[in-house]
């Protein structure tokens, strides 16, 4: 698919791509960066259940999880990558790929309730067990939460807008994933912002499940870039293996 092409797909028709996938060792690197952070919070709460968690493999963390304190050990910033491991990451092909589509842009600030961490970027993953409503959010455009807890005031440059990444690294393709609300980025949408977690969210004024969406049949490795005005939503999990997933902020600033 040619440019011009790629990029009507993103910010006219479909608001989203899936045209993105990771080649087999970039996976197998994600993975290991990811579930390093994620055995290292583990020896950190639980240093006793480190080889349990271990040997079971991130993705079954469901298996185990009633042995932790699941909400109290993974806030967010339990869960964004090391500045060590961004480089990493920048280092990689498909991230050159990226950079080469999409340029110019800048990465998203690590933002933790009110604060702006202006030294790191930010590349978070989830956790999302099976049959958890309370492992998703709530639907929403990005750039809601960007307004609301004006992170774009604060980090973008005038005029910038949002790309995202969203990188499944363990999933079942069908039963868990991004749910997607088709032609949401042409709309208007009515919500209220809540003042929640020592943060702004937005929330819709509607019913939610009167929303119809569509879940993105997505394999380990394939990505969705979409733009940040798509509504969107992550799945409950209706497989059997706990969904890992990476997101990554481009601020472009030129379309
Ligand atoms: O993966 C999820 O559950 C939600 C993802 C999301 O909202 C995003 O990537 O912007
Ligand atoms: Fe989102």
């Amino acid at each position: 698919m040619e440019m011009l092409e790629l990029k009507k797909e993103i910010y006219e028709n479909k608001g989203y791509s899936l045209r993105y996938k990771l080649c087999p060792n970039e996976l197998v690197k994600l993975r290991s960066l990811v579930e390093e952070q994620f055995l290292q919070n583990i020896s950190k709460h639980y240093p006793n259940y480190l080889e349990l968690f271990k040997s079971a493999g991130i993705e079954n963390y469901h298996l185990h999880s009633h042995l932790v304190d699941h909400s109290k050990i993974w806030p967010k910033l339990s869960r964004c990558l090391a500045q060590n491991a961004c480089n990493e990451i920048k280092e990689m092909n498909f991230f050159k790929t990226l950079t080469n589509d999409f340029s110019p842009f800048q990465l998203g600030r690590v933002v933790y309730e009110r604060e702006v961490v202006w030294e790191w970027d930010e590349m978070y993953w989830r956790i999302v067990r099976p049959h958890q409503q309370g492992d998703v959010g709530t639907l929403h455009a990005d750039k809601w939460f960007h307004d609301c807890m004006k992170i774009r005031e604060r980090v973008f440059p005038k005029g910038a807008n949002a790309l995202k990444i969203w990188i499944p690294l363990y999933c079942e393709a069908g039963k868990n994933g991004l749910e997607v609300v088709e032609g949401s980025h042409h709309k208007n949408w009515d919500f209220r912002i809540e003042d929640i977690e020592n943060t702004y969210k937005p929330r819709l004024n509607c019913e939610e499940s009167q929303i119809e969406r569509t879940l993105l049949s997505t394999e380990p490795g394939e990505m969705v870039i979409f733009n940040e005005d798509l509504v969107h939503v992550g799945a409950v999990n209706e497989g059997s293996t706990t969904r890992i997933s990476l997101e990554i902020t481009l601020i472009r600033t030129l379309c």
